[in-house]
């Protein structure tokens, strides 16, 4: 057994403190560079281009917080204005790329476009013509609509139900969402895989036991009347920029910030966003965490119930609140009792003194919302540490008032669109109800596959058909040589996707590939609606594309076209879904909540989902009370480096926990630039490490490596000594995908993506 990552906590700055003194580096996030990259952005060839699309009415492309829409596409969804980042410009600006020249597919061979890493597959331009590649062949070759859509249909009517699956990444529509379902469960086929199962499903999953609603239960709204906000597990200056945006204000009005996370962000120190442009340029940025927590990671079921602990034996737990809006509260009160100091530290290596103040600073705050990403989810137990934030929230009182309560941070900019047009294999009753009314019929009740279970099933041979509406199946899962071997034994694949990614060269089915372009969100033809992680729906205007003279197809035409060609005009007419409008009358009638989107094509009103953000501790439960439930504590002994073969005579190294994650300068596996200076990761081939770990086995700042995990190895790695906690690492993804197995939470699926056990060795 490794020693556990114990010791102290990473850097020298205090944790578990207050922390003002460690803000004094002058290391920030945000700042000049994004005030240059507009800059720069603006007088590129295509700046106007670029700032026509970011007036254009339709919501960022790039994460959940869903800016944009009504009003121009500066303004969230209450009117304030400059609420545009940086990254909306990234992800419009690889958009407008022009189309790949004739020649890449012409010229080049598979094996030459397998060579092309994320970065140089994105830079190709964008897709433009459909392209089948055919088994045998060396290339991908252009194809007419009419026959992709002859063999689409075949290739999705020929097999057993069973047999055929979606998989789908939260950029495309609600409307595309909900054709998708609609056709696949008319289909009697409920293998809806999608990329929430590999994100944010622990946090639906958890918040549903709990709440009953798997979503956010605050709006915009709330967090601009909380004093408090606990941010954990998250990389919001570079994966939610516009969150800053309210941490930065709720620490002007006194508020606290605690936040925990085994990496100390730079950008939760301090962000200078260029919402606050004399403070962000002049000032250096402003302060944002209060407290820092820097635990080890999958350890945050012990911190939450740490808090608990101690704000049980401080009094602040107002029992009769908890009786009366929670069932269950007693055997996590007897956890809680029962539990020691010294199991909770030793599992999460922070003190009682500092859970201790932090259940103090908690206390002292009116209104708190809880937010959490990724460094929450992608733990094998991800739904119980969802569930620790969800105890911890009600026993403080910090639910179902304004200004307070559970706010997962979702990621992809329509991900929880997909959840409610219901793209999910966790369909919830009245939509089912509502969805069998609309059909006539019984839908299925055979499980449907999530994305890990289709990676498996398909490993097994037993899926010869798939649909991808976006997404990089191949890129985004663990262990990628059993995701390459998984693919390769579908027999037909298709790809819908507006640029080539390097899942289109290593993700090839066994008899035939389809690479099908579509029109993004701000070129597509008719109006489509999206859902943001604070429950708004938005509205898209129509748009034009720039790539004259290209062959695209808009998602629902594509996808009404397949309907029609599966099902005919039985029991609804498929192909006059075309007209989104129709498929917004189905949903209308069939998605809880979304009643208002009925007259949204006259109204042109933006709306919240009914039904999701609580005032009053009321919960969609059965007894319309949130049931508690104990958190386990999870068992976090690392591997022996015998378990990875051991170090030669000649080598040093040590097992780490290694957390993968996104690197500033990329949108999950699209790698937009290499480097990321704010972690002082310069390149994509490096790992971040604590300096003592370095010193304490012997190996070297900038050496490089080899990091080998259960799955697969990567040679010439450089040691970045950085502030990450002892006995963790941090490698960006896509890249380390090879070298993890895929170990799942088995209440959500979802892979523990932050916690890959490794071993660094070098000579
Ligand atoms: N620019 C940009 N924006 C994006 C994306 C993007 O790739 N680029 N991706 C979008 C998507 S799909 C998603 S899901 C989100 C992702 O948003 P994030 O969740 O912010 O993204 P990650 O890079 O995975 O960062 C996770 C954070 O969790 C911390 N962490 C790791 N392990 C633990 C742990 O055990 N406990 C705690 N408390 N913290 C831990 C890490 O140090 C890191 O700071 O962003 C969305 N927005
Ligand atoms: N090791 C490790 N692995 C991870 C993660 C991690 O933190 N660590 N994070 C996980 C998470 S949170 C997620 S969400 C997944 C992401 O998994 P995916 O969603 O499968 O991957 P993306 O790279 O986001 O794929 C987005 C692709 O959609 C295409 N696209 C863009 N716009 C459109 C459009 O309008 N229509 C269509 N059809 N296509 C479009 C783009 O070409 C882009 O390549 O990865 C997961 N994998
Ligand atoms: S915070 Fe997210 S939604 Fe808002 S502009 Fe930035 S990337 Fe787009
Ligand atoms: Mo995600």
């Amino acid at each position: 057994m490794a020693p556990e990552e114990s010791g102290s906590p990473a850097t020298g700055l205090p944790t578990g403190s207050d922390l003002p003194s460690a803000l004094e580096d002058g290391s920030s996030g945000g700042g000049w560079p994004l005030i240059d990259g507009w800059a720069r952005a603006t007088f590129s060839p295509t700046g106007l281009r670029l700032w026509q699309t970011l007036s254009h009415q339709s919501a960022c492309l790039s994460c959940a917080w869903g800016t944009g829409g009504q009003n121009g596409g500066f303004r969230d969804e209450l009117g304030e204005p400059l609420q545009r980042c940086f990254k909306s410009v990234e992800a419009i600006q690889a958009e407008l790329q022009p189309a790949v020249p004739a020649e890449v597919f012409a010229g080049r061979s598979l094996a030459e476009l397998q060579q092309l890493s994320s970065a140089e597959c994105d830079r190709l331009g964008r897709l433009d013509r459909p392209l089948i590649h055919r088994a045998g062949s060396t290339h991908y070759e252009p194809i007419s609509w009419e026959e992709v859509h002859a063999l689409v249909a075949e290739a999705f009517h020929a097999p057993a139900p069973a047999r055929v699956a979606s998989y789908s990444s939260g950029r495309s529509s609600n409307e595309a969402a909900y054709l998708l379902q609609l056709l696949l469960r008319a289909r009697g086929c409920n293998n809806l895989a999608d990329c929430s199962d590999l994100c944010h499903a622990p946090s639906t999953i958890g918040l549903t036991r709990v709440f009953g609603s798997g979503t956010s239960m605050v709006n915009l709204e709330s967090l601009q009347h909380a004093d408090g906000v606990v941010l954990v597990g998250s990389n919001a200056p570079a994966n939610h920029p516009r969150l800053m945006n309210e941490l930065i204000r709720l620490r002007e009005r006194g508020g606290t910030v605690i936040v925990i996370n085994p990496v100390l962000e730079a950008g939760l120190l301090k962000f200078g966003s260029p919402a606050f442009p004399i403070r962000s340029m002049l000032g250096g940025g402003s302060e944002i965490a209060s407290l820092f927590l820097q635990p080890i990671p999958g350890s945050d079921t012990a911190v939450f119930l740490g808090i608990q602990k101690a704000l049980l034996e401080r009094g602040a737990i107002d029992l009769a609140f908890v009786k009366a809006h929670a069932d269950d509260w007693q055997p996590l009160l007897e956890q809680i009792e029962s539990t020691s100091w010294e199991a909770i530290s030793a599992c999460c290596g922070l003190s009682r003194e500092e859970l201790e103040h932090t259940a103090a600073r908690l206390a002292a705050c009116k209104a708190v919302v809880f937010a959490w990403a990724m460094g929450i989810t992608h733990h094998a137990n991800g739904t119980a540490n969802v569930q620790a934030i969800a105890n911890t929230a009600l026993l403080t009182g910090n639910v179902g008032r304004p200004g307070a309560g559970t706010m997962p941070i979702r990621g992809h900019s329509n991900v929880q669109g997909f959840g409610s047009m219901g793209v999910s294999v966790h369909l919830r009753e009245p939509m089912r109800l509502a969805l069998e009314q609309l059909l006539g019929r019984p839908l299925s009740r055979t499980p449907g596959y999530d994305t890990r279970a289709l990676i498996e099933a398909a490993e097994r041979g037993e899926v010869d058909t798939l649909l991808c509406l976006g997404g990089n199946l191949f890129g985004a899962n663990p262990d990628s040589a059993q995701a390459q071997r998984a693919l390769g034994r579908i027999d037909t694949i298709a790809y819908l996707a507006t640029k080539p990614k390097t899942g289109h060269f290593h993700g090839l089915g066994a008899r035939q590939t389809l690479l099908l372009p579509v029109f993004n969100r701000f070129e597509t033809p008719h109006r489509t609606t999206v859902e943001s992680g604070n429950n708004w729906v938005r509205l898209n205007e129509p748009g034009r594309t720039h790539l004259r003279g290209g062959d695209l197809i808009s998602e629902v035409a594509f996808l009404a076209e397949l309907a029609h060609r599966l099902h005919g005009s039985e029991p609804i007419d498929w192909r006059c879904l075309q007209d989104p409008v129709y498929v917004r009358e189905l949903i209308a009638r069939t998605v809880p909540g979304y009643g208002a989107i009925a007259d949204i094509d006259a109204s042109k009103r933006e709306f919240e989902v009914a039904g999701r953000v609580f005032q009053e501790p009321r919960f969609p439960t059965a007894t319309g009370r949130a049931q508690l439930a104990a958190t386990p504590l999870p068992d976090l002994t690392l591997p022996s480096p015998e378990h990875f073969g051991g170090l030669a005579p000649c080598e040093r190294g040590l097992v780490l926990s290694l957390i993968t994650a996104r690197s500033y300068g990329q949108h999950n596996t699209v790698v937009y630039k290499p480097g990321d200076s704010y972690r002082g990761m310069t390149h994509r081939e490096t790992i971040l490490v604590n300096p003592e770990d370095l010193v304490a086995c012997g190996l070297r700042a900038h050496q490089w490596v080899t990091v080998q995990g259960e799955a697969g190895q990567l040679e010439g790695i450089e040691l970045i000594p950085g502030s990450v906690r002892r006995g963790a690492a941090l490698m960006f993804y896509p890249e380390a995908n090879v070298l993890m197995r895929a170990v799942s939470d088995p209440e959500s699926g979802t892979p523990a993506f932050k916690r890959v056990p490794v071993l660094v060795r070098g000579a």
